[in-house]
Formats: structure tokens, C-alpha cells, sequence
């Protein structure tokens, strides 16, 4: 069994998509193990997209991730890294194949609707960002 990291992205809980997208992942075999509704600060949005500083987009994502409360939440199943950035979609919207979480959800490459960890260590790294090993169950 793999953990990953989502958020719900600040677009698609602002549209009130928060319910479907859920509903979408736990159908894909997504088990929900934590999770809550916060709004980013500007310092916790760079440095969880620190990888990103030297990107030219780096000042709209931060703007953008702090623009409205986000979900993040712990999922849990096979293969879950992997799984979930299928079940998400490419990162623009437009481009996102039918019947994926950005393809129904998302606008464009910014307002994506939901992250998805890109690799095991990052998402050990990012489930520990937002909640402590004892909130995991
Ligand atoms: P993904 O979310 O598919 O892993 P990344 O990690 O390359 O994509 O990008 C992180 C986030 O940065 C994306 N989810 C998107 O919101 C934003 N982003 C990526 N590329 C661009 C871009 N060219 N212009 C604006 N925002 C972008």
C-alpha cells in the first residue's frame, strides 16, 4: 500500500467541486487516511512549491494557491503516486484526457483544480508537510 498527497486547489473548492472530486477518488480506490480545510499562508505556499522558485510562474502559483481555502489530504491505496496523476490528468486543463479529475474540473494550467505528489519521496515529504504521522489513519 502507497501514500500520496492531494489538494483540493483553491478553484475547485471555490466552484464547489470539493464533493465531487472526493467522490471521483475514492471511486478510483482512494482511502481518505487525513484531511482538512485550511487557507495557505504566503511562506507555507513557497515552501511547498519551493521546487518551483526559478519557474517564471512561481509568484502566480503562490498567489493563486493563497487565493482561497484549499483541501490537502492524505490518500492511500495501490500504487497511489502513479494512480493519482493519472486519475488528475496533465497539468493544463485543456489538454487533460476525457473523464479525468482537471478534464472535468479544471480551467486552464494555473486553475488545475488539484495537486497530485510526482513521485513516492515528494509525497512522504508532502504528506508530512500538512499532518503529523499520529493524524494518519
Ligand atoms: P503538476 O501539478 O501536474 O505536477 P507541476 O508540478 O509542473 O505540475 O506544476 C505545479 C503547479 O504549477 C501546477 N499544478 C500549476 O498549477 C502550476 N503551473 C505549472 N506550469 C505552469 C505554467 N506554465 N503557468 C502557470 N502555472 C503553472
Amino acid at each position: 500500500m502507497q501514500r500520496t498527497l492531494t489538494i483540493i486547489k483553491p478553484d475547485a473548492v471555490r466552484a464547489g467541486n470539493a464533493g465531487n472530486i472526493l467522490a471521483h477518488l475514492q471511486k478510483e480506490g482512494f482511502r481518505v487516511i487525513a484531511m482538512r480545510q485550511t487557507q495557505l499562508s504566503e511562506a507555507q505556499a513557497k515552501a511547498f512549491y519551493a521546487v518551483h522558485a526559478e519557474r517564471p510562474f512561481y509568484g502566480e502559483l503562490v498567489e493563486f494557491m493563497t487565493s482561497g481555502p484549499v483541501i490537502p489530504a492524505a490518500l492511500e491505496r495501490e500504487d497511489a503516486v502513479s494512480k493519482l496523476r493519472e486519475v488528475m490528468g496533465a497539468t493544463n486543463s485543456k489538454e487533460a484526457a476525457a473523464g479525468t479529475v482537471r478534464n472535468l474540473y479544471g480551467t486552464d494550467i494555473q486553475n488545475n483544480a488539484i495537486h497530485g505528489s510526482d513521485s513516492p519521496e515528494n509525497a512522504a515529504i508532502e504528506v508530512a508537510f500538512f499532518f503529523p504521522t499520529c493524524e494518519l489513519v
